[in-house]
């Protein structure tokens, strides 16, 4: 069975979504942070660099929440995608933790790119349901994560972004995110 390693409140919950999204078994391991569980020999075996979320699937042990997700799209998620699939997917992931989680949550970055990005993803989201077109994929889980702890993090205006408001809404309403995020500690 698949472990995961994660701790409250921590970037473990993305991870979780979508496991919960792919119906996969699996045992969360929640480090105490506070006293330092994630800076023990045992752990850093698992991640050196000693955060959250790691996982471990038979002899695989994996840390970077991206490169969890897009793991688990492979092996356990929509089967036959192309290398082009492959690549859109990638994209999307890298854009969540590199590009719109740094811009938003970095607050001397925010004025300048919150606009920018948030429209993009705006315009994109007024066209079709979900960030690669008719049905949620893996890129949703990244992107929607990031977009889903403004409001659990930050107190930002959204309302001049009505289709990503939408999309947050249907997003949340999906049984694996309610139960992923449910548990976040
Ligand atoms: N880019 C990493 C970030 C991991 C990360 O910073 N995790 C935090 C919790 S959300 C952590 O473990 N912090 C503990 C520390 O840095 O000592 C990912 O997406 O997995």
């Amino acid at each position: 069975m698949i472990k995961l390693y994660g701790a409250a409140r921590s970037r473990a919950t993305i991870v979780r979504w979508y496991l919960e999204e792919l119906n996969l078994e699996y045992e969360e391991i929640n480090l105490d942070m506070q006293a330092g569980e994630h800076r023990q020999p045992a752990y850093l075996e698992i991640n050196p660099m000693g955060k959250v979320p790691a996982i471990v699937d038979g002899e695989l042990k994996l840390w970077e929440s991206g490169a969890i997700l897009l793991y688990l799209a492979d092996k356990y998620g929509q089967p036959q995608q192309t290398p082009a699939e492959r690549a859109i997917a990638a994209q999307w992931v890298l854009f969540a933790n590199a590009t719109l989680g740094p811009g938003i949550f970095i607050e001397a970055n925010r004025e300048r790119e919150m606009p920018k990005l948030m429209g993009a993803l705006n315009g994109i989201l007024s066209q079709q349901p979900y960030l690669t077109g008719e049905e949620f994929t893996v890129a949703d889980v990244a992107v929607g994560s990031y977009l889903s702890y403004i409001p659990l993090m930050l107190q930002l205006d959204l309302s001049g972004y009505p289709a990503v408001e939408n999309y947050m809404k249907t997003i949340a309403a999906r049984p694996a995110f309610q139960k992923a995020f449910a548990n976040r500690g």
